[in-house]
C-alpha cells in the first residue's frame, strides 16, 4: 500500500502521537472533526485504543477502510462484528501487557485484604498517634476464583500459586492445558472463593456477569477484584453490597463509567480504587506502542497483521 491515509481516533501520549505524525499520512480526528463525514472514503487504516474504540457509525463513514490497529487488548469498544463482516482486519496488543495486569490483580488482592492503602492514610493523617490500625485479612493460602482463564487469568494463577493459594477458575469451557479445577457455575465459584478476580473480556457476553446474586455468594468475608472491564460488574449492586456489609471488600481498577467512580466507595477502607492503570508502566506501554506500529507497518508492507484479532 503506497502511503495510506491513517485516521488517529484520539490523543495518545506525546511520544506515540509524534511517531504517528512523523511516519504516516495522518488525520487527527479531534483536530478535523468533519473529516469523517466529508472525506471518510479516503481513510485506509484507523489507529485507536481500547479506550477510544471505533463505532459502527464511524465504520459506516469509511467505505474503503482496510484495517484497525488498536492499542490495548480489550476490543469491547470496537464494532468487531461490523468490521469483520466487511473484511476489515483488526489488531490489538495482546500478551505484552499480561504481566503488568496480573501484577495489578495480585496488588489489588493484597491491598484490599490487608488494607495497605487505608492504613497508609492512617499514618499520613496522624491517626497512628492515637491508636493502632485494626486487624485485617490474611492473603497467603486462601482460595482464589479466577473468572476468565485466558492469557491474563493464567498469569494471575501463576503468581497466586506463589502465595500457596488454592485456585479454581470459571470460563466458557474447561481449559485442557491446566490442572486447576474448573467451575461451570459462577455462583458456586463465588461461594467457594475468598477472592474472586475478574480477568474476562468486556462486551455484551459478560455484561453484569457479576450481579447481586454472585456478590451475595462471595459473601461478607469475600473480596472482589476487577482488572477486566467495569461493565462485567453491576456497579450499583456492588455499592449496595459493600454498604450493607454483605461483601467483604473490593479492589477495582475499572469502572462502568470511567473516569466516574461511585463516591459512595470513597470512604470505605475495605475498597481500593485505581484509575485503570493495569498496563500503565513505562515498560509495558512502550511494548504496546511498538506492537501497534509493528502491526501498522506489517499491514502497509504486506497486508498482514502481526497480532490479528
Ligand atoms: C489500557 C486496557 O488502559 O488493554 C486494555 O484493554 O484496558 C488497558 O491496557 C487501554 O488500552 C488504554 O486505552
Amino acid at each position: 500500500m503506497t502511503r495510506p491515509t491513517v485516521l488517529q481516533v484520539g490523543r495518545f501520549p506525546p511520544r506515540f502521537n509524534e511517531r504517528l505524525q512523523r511516519d504516516y499520512q495522518l488525520i487527527r480526528l479531534w483536530e478535523q472533526k468533519e473529516f469523517l463525514a466529508e472525506r471518510g472514503a479516503e481513510i485506509d487504516i484507523v489507529v485507536t485504543s481500547a479506550r477510544y474504540g471505533c463505532t459502527a457509525e464511524q465504520l459506516a463513514r469509511m467505505p474503503n477502510l482496510k484495517a484497525i490497529c488498536s492499542f490495548g487488548v480489550g476490543h469491547d469498544s470496537i464494532a468487531v462484528e461490523e468490521a469483520k463482516a466487511r473484511g476489515i482486519a483488526i489488531s490489538t496488543t495482546p500478551d505484552v501487557l499480561n504481566e503488568c495486569v496480573a501484577d495489578t490483580a495480585i496488588g489489588l488482592i493484597i491491598d484490599t485484604a490487608r488494607q495497605f492503602s487505608a492504613s497508609d492514610q492512617h499514618v499520613r493523617q496522624g491517626k497512628w498517634l492515637k491508636g493502632q490500625y485494626p486487624l485485617t485479612r490474611k492473603v497467603s493460602g486462601k482460595r482464589l476464583g479466577i473468572v476468565g482463564f485466558g492469557r491474563i487469568g493464567k498469569e494471575i494463577a501463576k503468581r497466586a500459586a506463589g502465595f500457596d493459594m488454592d485456585i479454581r477458575y470459571h470460563n466458557r469451557r474447561p481449559d485442557p492445558s491446566t490442572e486447576y479445577g474448573y467451575e461451570a457455575d459462577l455462583k458456586a465459584l463465588a461461594s467457594w472463593a475468598d477472592f474472586l478476580v475478574l480477568a474476562c473480556p468486556g462486551g455484551a457476553s459478560t455484561h453484569h456477569l457479576i450481579d447481586a446474586e454472585v456478590l451475595a455468594a462471595l459473601g461478607a468475608d469475600g473480596i472482589l477484584v476487577n482488572i477486566s472491564r467495569g461493565s462485567v460488574v453491576d456497579e450499583q449492586a456492588l455499592v449496595t453490597a459493600l454498604q450493607a456489609g454483605t461483601l467483604g471488600g473490593a479492589g477495582l481498577d475499572v469502572f462502568e463509567d470511567e473516569p466516574r467512580v461511585p463516591e459512595a466507595l470513597f470512604a470505605m477502607p475495605n475498597v481500593v480504587l485505581l484509575p485503570h492503570v493495569g498496563s500503565a508502566t513505562e515498560e509495558t506501554r512502550l511494548a504496546m506502542e511498538n506492537l501497534v506500529f509493528d502491526n501498522l507497518d506489517a499491514f502497509i508492507e504486506r497486508g498482514e497483521l502481526i497480532t490479528p484479532l
